[in-house]
């Protein structure tokens, strides 16, 4: 998947429409204007809890990359996001804790929202679905649809009531047990001990979370959205990328992932869907036969990209429509993996059937990434949320930057993948010390010490800058392919190119021989112009400190189509830092995490690692079973336990657990019975190996006398199992 063959083909919307031109008829060729509109996502977090690395690094940080990367090429960007206030997730919580919903959506969403701007998540409007204008347009939507008289369909069911309650009962709010696994505990919608889709009916003994009592049926009718109607255009456009006989994307620039898990979908067909609920929290369906009742939360919370777009636009004297229904409109969703059905399928059917919408050209979903090798789990705490992360790292310098950079080394962009503390420390130090802070440093203390901090005169050198433009042209057509870790390989490269270069050239050996040897400034001004290019090529993966690269130079803070201008500079063989340009003191960018003489950066780690492995033992210690009290040796040596083969074996009547078994232990045969017909069969015990207590004294089973009994233990199934000595043993052998 990465290097530069791949690339250069793919870099999607600069040279598609070219090649594509020459090979198909023009029906299918894009339409693509000068000047494109990006509507960039994140899916809208739940606000009933805060979010941890693995959703950052799954749908946050590489819209992030994506966004700032666009707008430093000059275009036109909306990157938004927001909370995700409905749905019984929430109401369920804020009972659990005896509060209101709003309670809860308030305090969550001012936290996701805080943590996101202070870990540089540069959303350009960070919304909530609890808004005015998102029930508007959410109600707009859903009224547009339902004028089309045949997108939905309303149907009578019977569901689940609670009588004391009062009210009937969301899939989550009933528990019973599932009827695949016989796990008590399952939600109406779902086991999350076996992990099978439910519908709560299905629930055996089912009880309302509510009261604890059995819920009753009663009858409600509700509306449900004809999905099955978009199957044949759905299947168009996400396996060949046309829409109405145009291409609309190309197909292989989707993840080979989010396309095989859509047709995985459609394979199964589709069929309507119920979008509304009898909730008493969310927004109100629009229609007068139906009080009480609100929008489905999946219904309602994709629709807040739009609502997001539309109060951005509003603050910003813009037109929302530009972005989501303008011909040049390129919408991309960014999410996990869990999501890609309702982006992919569900929504872009809601837009097809509302008839004025874009769909989205990209879903570039990420799979998960797990926590030091296992998932991440809140309730076992496993893992680290986002501001536990900003708060147990305060004290360690540049913390956002380290944390973005190594979720981008282990972004899980094709397969899941696993986030290390010992390989953040690894990249930190070796990456973002040695590599990057290092080289910017040197070229600072030189260029300070040669040339008072002042860019030497010099033509950029023709071998260096081609490596250097081809290297930066990698990196933003691997981010344009949403390939965002080997765009992170092309930026490093960059930073160990310079680093050779400096080393090759040596200026430090020249300036001791003869500090007006022109190759001097050749060589700094080289590195100098590097320096200024990696301000920018930092920038979408680690901001802040891209604009504590451009203080240091004494460039302007970073602004929209700095890249473009810069490429622009490179191509035309031209300086980014004009000759005479002061440049300022030297800092370290990054302190090491392993450093002999400090090791309070180490220390923050090692913390981490020892919650881990606190959880560890704690579960070990867990796992230990109680012993029964202990008995001496004395006792032990009163048992006489003694190999044998079961030579034969038979039901007990009317015993159904029960059978008879006769065990050969060579010197005699004794008869046992045991309780293990449920699991196994007579005729398949011939033979089997078996270990006796030969020595208990007899008792009476359902009338028959039982003469010893076996050595079992149960598998994790909780089936028996014989303890089975050797094959060379014989029968009679004692144990002990
Ligand atoms: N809130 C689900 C989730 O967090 C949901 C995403 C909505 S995106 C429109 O997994
Ligand atoms: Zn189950």
């Amino acid at each position: 998947m990465q290097g530069a063959a791949r690339s250069c083909s793919r870099p999607v919307f600069l040279c598609y429409t070219s090649w594509l031109s020459l090979s198909l008829p023009f029906k299918y060729q894009l339409m693509m204007s000068e000047h494109q509109r990006h509507l960039i996502t994140s899916a809208l977090p739940y606000a009933n809890g805060a979010l941890h690395l693995g959703h950052l690094a799954g749908a946050y940080l590489p819209a992030d990359i994506y966004a700032r990367y666009l707008r430093l090429k000059g275009e036109d960007v909306a990157f938004v996001c927001g909370s995700d206030e409905h749905g019984a997730a929430i109401t369920i919580r804020a009972k659990k804790e005896g509060v209101s919903p709003r309670e809860i959506i308030d305090k969550y969403h001012r936290l996701n929202k805080e943590t996101f701007e202070r870990l540089g998540i540069s959303f350009d409007i960070y919304h909530r679905t609890s808004d005015p204008l998102h029930y508007q347009t959410a109600q707009e939507i859903f009224l547009k649809l339902y004028e089309k008289g045949d997108e939905f369909e309303e149907r009578e069911t019977e569901q689940y009531f609670d009588e004391e309650y009062g009210q009937f009962l969301a899939d989550r709010y009933i528990t019973g047990t599932c009827p695949k696994c016989g796990h008590e505990e399952a939600y109406g919608d779902q086991c999350e001990k076996c992990g099978s889709a439910l519908s709560p009916l299905e629930l055996i003994n089912p009880r309302s979370t509510l009261s604890g009592k059995k819920p009753t049926l009663r009858k409600t009718k509700h509306w449900y959205f004809r999905l099955d109607k978009h199957e044949a255009w759905l299947r168009e456009w996400i396996g060949e990328g046309l829409l109405d006989g145009h291409f609309h994307h190309d197909p292989k620039s989707w993840k080979k992932h989010v396309v095989g898990q859509c047709m995985s979908w459609l394979d199964g067909r589709l069929i309507p869907r119920a979008i509304t609920r009898d909730l008493d929290w969310g927004i109100p369906v629009p229609l007068p036969e139906a009080e009480g009742k609100v929008l489905y939360v999946w219904f309602d919370a994709p629709i807040g990209y739009i609502s997001a777009t539309r109060q951005w636009a509003k603050e910003q004297g813009k037109n929302w429509e530009d972005y989501w229904k303008g011909e040049n409109a390129r919408i991309v969703h960014f999410i996990g993996k869990d999501n890609i059905v309702f982006h992919c399928i569900v929504f872009p059917a809601v837009l097809k059937a509302h008839g004025e919408y874009q769909l989205p050209v990209n879903v570039p979903a990420n799979q998960f990434l797990n926590f030091e090798g296992r998932k991440f789990s809140k309730s076992r705490g496993w893992g680290i949320e986002q501001h536990e992360y900003l708060e147990a790292f305060k004290d360690f310098p540049n913390k956002e930057d380290a944390l973005r950079y190594a979720l981008l080394r282990c972004m899980p962009e094709n397969r899941d993948s696993d986030f290390h503390w010992d390989e953040f420390a690894e990249y930190h130090d070796k990456d973002l010390a040695d590599k990057l802070g290092n080289f910017v440093h040197r070229v600072l203390v030189l260029t300070n010490k040669y040339f008072e901090g002042k860019v030497p005169q010099s033509k950029p050198q023709a071998a260096f800058s081609e490596k250097m433009l081809a290297l930066a042209r990698r990196w933003a057509a691997e981010i344009e392919a949403f390939s965002f870790r080997p765009a992170g390989q092309a930026f490093m490269e960059l930073c160990e190119q310079g680093n050779i270069y400096l080393q090759e050239n040596a200026p430090w050996n020249l300036w001791k021989q003869n500090p007006d040897d022109p190759r001097i400034a050749e060589c700094m001004n080289d590195a100098l112009q590097l320096t200024a290019l990696l301000s920018i090529v930092a920038a979408p993966f680690i901001p802040f400190t891209a604009e504590k690269m451009r203080r240091l130079l004494q460039l302007p803070p970073l602004a929209k189509g700095d890249w473009k201008q810069a490429l622009g500079k490179l191509k035309a063989g031209e300086n980014l830092l004009p000759e005479g340009h002061q440049t300022g003191k030297p800092e370290i960018l990054f302190a090491k995490i392993y450093d002999r003489k400090d090791d309070s950066r180490l220390k923050i780690i090692q913390a981490q690692k020892a919650r881990l492995q606190a959880i560890l033992e704690e579960e070990k210690k867990g796992q230990a079973p109680e012993l029964k009290p202990e008995v001496s040796f004395e006792d032990f040596t009163k048992l006489d336990l003694r190999t044998g083969t079961i030579v034969a074996a038979e039901k007990i009547p009317k015993a159904n657990k029960l059978l008879k078994l006769e065990v050969d232990l060579g010197f005699e045969k004794r008869r046992v019975v045991a309780g293990i017909a449920t699991h196994y069969k007579p005729e398949d015990l011939i033979g089997q190996r078996v270990v006796l207590l030969a020595n208990l004294k007899p008792r009476k089973l359902r009338g028959v006398e039982s003469q010893g009994m076996l050595l079992m233990a149960d598998d994790a199934e909780g089936k028996p199992g014989f303890v089975s000595p050797p094959k060379d043993w014989p029968d009679g052998f004692p144990l002990r």
